[in-house]
């Protein structure tokens, strides 16, 4: 059992039997009902005009992903290690409203809409194939304006708008702030300006 060689090796649980048995129960409960098959990855999905589709990836946990296009509906991406064809996301924490739920293989996708700027929202996907089981929480960070992905808004971004002016890339896609598929100072490069001294911790 996965749990038995952490617990041989707290002293703990060697000089409290009851309270190790305790523990024993616990995590033996923990693992019963605890957090089964997590996403594998999660994203945020922007159709950027002519220029297609791009992914900016999420953090699963800790620091989240950073969001820097600035459009009304987002698609937040959940890649399963299975085919998913039900679940569900709800918002957590921060300002957004979860829309349409789609599935197409290993994806669950999830419209997002109303989502404020400068901060983070916490997604939680649930009942995956109908198993009443939750799968996770994700922390999807909107920054707009924030080109390099460094959690600020300054001059590297607005630097980093007027050296890839032209068309969007698969490389250079997130310097396309307003996603409608062109790069350039105005309207790009002015968003990120407007936004400059914004942060995320
Ligand atoms: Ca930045
Ligand atoms: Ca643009």
């Amino acid at each position: 059992m996965a749990w038995a060689p952490a617990l041989a090796s707290d002293p703990s649980s060697l000089s409290h039997g009851a309270a190790s048995l305790e523990r024993v129960k616990l995590l033996s409960c923990t693992q019963k009902q605890g957090v089964a098959e997590r996403a594998r990855s999660a994203a945020l999905r922007v159709t950027q005009e002519g220029a297609g589709s791009f992914d900016i990836n999420m953090s699963l946990s800790g620091s989240s992903g950073i969001e820097d296009r600035l459009i009304s509906n987002y698609t937040a991406v959940f890649t399963f290690d299975i085919p998913v064809t039900s679940g569900t996301v709800t918002v957590m924490s921060g300002t957004a409203t979860v829309g349409a739920i789609t599935f197409s293989g290993n994806e669950m996708r999830a419209d997002l809409s109303g989502v404020a700027d400068v901060q983070t929202v916490l997604l939680h996907t649930e009942d995956i194939n109908g198993d009443g089981q939750p799968h996770g929480d994700v922390p999807f960070g909107f920054l707009a304006g924030d080109v390099n992905g460094n959690r600020v808004v300054d001059k590297p971004d607005i630097n980093s708008v007027a050296t890839n002016q032209g068309g969007v890339t698969a490389a250079n896609f997130r310097n396309d702030v307003n996603a409608n598929g062109t790069i350039r100072n105005n309207p790009d490069g002015k968003l990120v300006k407007e936004r400059k001294g914004h942060s995320l911790p």
